[in-house]
């Protein structure tokens, strides 16, 4: 039962290609990345062409094997994301039979074969700004449930992309269970934003691996423990990051973070215990807190949250053992709902990491209402999410 990993545009393809350096996520997903530019694929190091679906102006969606796909996809979209938002609906069933191809599912309601997609894109730019939000259609319509991770861009990247990324948001809200944000603006100090996107990229898909190979094959056997096992699942990945109000569903926004510690070195002879050091974990979750995917975010401000621990075995053991219950209290104080979802996970490696996501909603995201004003300047838009949201919580707590 394969996980889908799609990828659309230049951002989009970098951060799949970036999640797929480590060979076993090839053994839990299958890969697809999206682009109208030959040029961005072949900069893909862990992706070969059979992982590439070509978007071409007058063909559609096309295999990166077929012949001749260099002269049908060229060039890109340069930003303009409304003609790549047309062309992707002009060419929708064609996407649509790709995805089930590559991915070998059936339709319906059950989303046979398939248990969650994700999705990767940048919000500003124009391929996968417009493609994004029709890929995120199809799988919905194919009862995938749908993780989107997208991309921010910064501020002073202007009010073409900050329109871009709140039409494409109004669009994506529409199908998705899970959003998780990216923003760029934690780049904006740096003199030079672009040299860090591979750095970032690779911060973000660490963070997405550790949470995905932690629930799929690292699971720890709840039976060693006493009382609550702490086992998750990608269903607690989507029930972290969204919210119910009554019978209705509505994705959260989510932040990442995540933090690592090696677990020994080359002293491990003065170690306490089989050269593995203490590890603490509450500084663990502290840093990952330090280091969310969003800028200007409180930590103590989320309304839920999920961590998955991933630790080598003997962390689990009596003389190794690591004090779960004070981190599942440290992240239960960040969750204004008080609601965690705690994961741990087995590792091989000599790592130890926490991954979090804090879940938002839109209107405590600064940074959402900043692009929404920014966006309203350069075209009479806003996004849609920032009031819409608002009204779902006071009727709920109306109710309640
Ligand atoms: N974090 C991150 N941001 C990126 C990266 N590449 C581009 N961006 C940001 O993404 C936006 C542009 O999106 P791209 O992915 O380059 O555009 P595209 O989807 O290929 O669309 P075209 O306009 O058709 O080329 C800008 O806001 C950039 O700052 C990357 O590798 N990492
Ligand atoms: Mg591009």
């Amino acid at each position: 039962m394969p996980y889908v990993f799609i990828g659309v545009g230049q951002c989009g393809g970098a951060i799949i290609d970036a999640a797929f350096y480590d060979e076993v996520m090839f053994k839990i997903a299958v890969p697809i990345a999206i682009n109208s530019a030959t040029l961005d694929l072949q900069t893909l190091k862990n992706l070969g062409r059979e992982h590439w679906v070509g978007m071409s102006r007058d063909r559609g969606f096309i295999p990166g094997t077929m012949h001749g796909f260099e002269h049908f996809v060229s060039g890109g979209y340069g930003k303009n994301r409304a003609r790549a938002e047309e062309d992707a609906l002009r060419f929708r069933e064609n996407l649509k039979e790709v995805i089930v191809e590559r991915t070998r599912v059936g339709e319906g309601d059950s989303g046979v074969g398939v248990p969650v997609a994700f999705v990767a894109f940048a919000l500003g730019g124009g391929t996968g700004s417009g493609a994004g939000p029709v890929v995120a259609g199809v799988l919905k319509e194919m009862g995938v449930p749908v993780i989107a991770v997208v991309v921010l861009p910064a501020t002073h990247e202007g009010g073409l992309t900050a329109k871009n990324s709140v039409e494409s948001l109004n669009l994506l809200i529409e199908n998705v269970d899970s959003v998780i944000l990216v923003d760029n603006q934690k780049l904006a100090h740096a003199e030079s934003a672009e040299s860090l996107f591979q750095r970032y990229n690779e911060y973000v898909a660490r963070s997405i691996r550790d949470i995905l190979i932690g629930t799929a094959i690292e699971r720890v056997d709840p039976s060693r423990y006493e009382g609550y096992a702490p086992v998750i699942d990608l269903k607690d990945m989507i029930a972290a990051t969204s919210f119910s109000f009554g019978k209705r569903t509505r994705h959260g926004f989510a932040a990442l973070g995540r933090a690592s510690e090696r677990t020994r070195n080359f002293l491990h002879y003065i170690f306490p215990f089989g050269g593995h050091r203490e590890i603490d974990v509450i500084s663990l979750l502290y840093r990952s807190f330090m280091k969310l995917t969003v800028a200007e975010l409180r930590p103590e401000h989320a309304e839920k949250n999920l961590v998955l621990l991933r630790i080598p075995p003997v962390y689990l053991t009596k003389r190794g053992r690591i004090n779960t219950s004070m981190a599942k209290q440290v992240m239960e104080e960040h969750s204004r709902l008080g609601e965690t979802h705690f994961g741990v996970a087995l590792t091989k490696r000599n790592l130890a990491t926490a991954t979090v996501l804090l879940t938002y909603r839109p209107n405590q995201i600064s940074r959402l209402r900043t692009l929404s004003q920014l966006a309203s300047q350069y075209k009479d838009i806003s996004l849609r999410v920032l009031e819409e949201y608002e009204k779902d919580f006071l009727e709920s707590e109306a109710e309640a």
